[in-house]
């Protein structure tokens, strides 16, 4: 092929690709009516394919006459949220098919649509210990001023170096006060060597930084850690929890049976805090993550006082199916002036959606709707009482 034809296929597929890009990225997510909880909105917002085209392909024809991709993208999710200055703004984890994840932030004027990553992804500073893997942001508006970022960072276990497979979880924490500068401090020392979803509390508990933490025994099993935990520490700057008490256990055939985690910090109300968090179970087909609300005391929140039963979102349709199927995580939301919360959750470890609710509607849940009866004969007594007293209003 000559170099003016190689030009060609290179002008022609820029064309083409340019094209699919903007439609993609201009495409607007439809609400659907849903449970009255919340509503989905049909398109996932924010894919592989909406990171920039200069993130993935050279664009020079000369070093790249033929247009390829030179760095994929596999796959963008569970992202981190905040309101900053009227931006509606996230924290995604994008993973390239080199399996390396990293943060981008992604902004959009109503929250729902028409996301756009900033230029360039953020180049997260390192400890000493440098990470192999960094990803599941959760974005805390602390009153102390900052804004903080907890995250995973997992590195190869020294401990099996014969063992590619065996990693250490621990939770990094950095900070900013626009999502463009971060500072990187000591990552999160606590009893459990093995930490994942471990979340900032926005506000001072007796003068300390609250965090939530899931002590777990291996990278995958929870173990003998018991559940979604709490923790105190005096200073962010050298964050060291000493004493894990467990918030949230896991229970036997419930959703939250394997494990769970806390999902983004938690949004108060007047009513207490409310929370969003990930439960798991296995199954003959792996492992199955959904979406559960629960409620704790605005004085003390590490005592839950109400937890609906069962799950808030499940995976729907084609969310079921991506690299880790049947699972949705959500570790952003953002409660905005009028109460509207927009939830970020991504499905099946591939991609973001967002559904909608408000605050007023997902309290009523917590408190009015009822708690797990934990066996199949009292779950039956609690849906009959609900036939009878319909018929009291036909
Ligand atoms: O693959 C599902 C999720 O698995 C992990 O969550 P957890 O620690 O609760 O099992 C995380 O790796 C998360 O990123 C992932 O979405």
């Amino acid at each position: 092929m000559s170099t003016l034809s190689t030009y060609v296929e290179f002008e022609r597929r820029l064309d083409v690709i340019e094209a699919e890009h903007h439609a993609l990225v201009s495409r607007r997510a439809e609400r659907v009516e849903g449970n009255g909880i919340f509503e989905r909105h049909r398109e996932a917002v924010l894919t592989a394919a909406h990171t920039p085209l200069t993130w993935r392909y050279d664009l020079d024809p000369k070093r790249n006459p033929f247009m390829l991709e030179r760095m994929a993208i596999n796959a963008v999710f569970n992202p981190g949220a905040i309101k900053l200055d009227d931006r509606f703004l996230m924290v995604a984890r994008v993973e390239g098919a080199d399996r390396k994840s990293f943060f981008a932030v992604a902004e959009s004027a109503n929250g729902v649509d028409g996301w756009r990553f900033w230029d360039v992804p953020l180049a997260m500073p390192e400890t000493s210990e440098p990470d192999v893997n960094v990803y599941d942001m959760r974005l805390t508006a602390h009153e102390d001023g900052w804004i903080y970022g907890a995250f995973c960072t997992e590195r190869k276990d020294p401990d099996a170096p014969r063992d590619p497979t065996a990693a250490i979880a621990r939770a990094g924490i950095a900070r900013t006060r626009d999502l463009e500068t971060w500072e990187r401090l000591p990552d999160l020392v606590t009893p459990s060597l093995q930490q994942r979803n471990v979340v900032l509390h926005p506000e001072f508990v007796d003068g300390k930084y609250g965090f939530y933490t899931r002590p777990q025994d291996s990278f995958v099993d929870a173990g003998s850690g018991g559940g979604i935990a709490w923790g105190l520490c005096d200073d962010i700057e050298h964050a060291e929890i000493r004493e894990e008490r467990i918030v949230d256990p896991r229970v036997y055939h419930t959703i939250k049976e394997a494990k769970n985690g806390q999902g983004p910090p938690p949004i108060k109300t007047a009513d207490g805090w409310l929370h969003l968090a990930h439960g798991v179970r296995n199954t003959a087909a792996g492992l199955r993550y959904v979406l559960y609300l629960f409620m704790t005391a605005l004085d003390e929140p590490w005592r839950v006082t109400w937890q609906p039963a069962g799950y808030l979102i499940a995976a729907e349709g084609d969310e079921r199916v991506g690299d880790v199927s049947n699972v949705v995580f959500c570790n952003g939301w953002i409660a905005d002036d009028d109460g509207t919360v927009f939830i970020y959750y991504a499905s099946s470890d591939t991609r973001i959606h967002v559904a909608t609710s408000s605050v007023s509607r997902m309290v009523d849940h917590a408190i009015n709707s009822p708690s797990d009866a934990l066996t199949s004969a009292a779950s039956v007594a609690q849906r009959i009482a609900l036939i009878d007293r319909n018929r009291g209003w036909q």
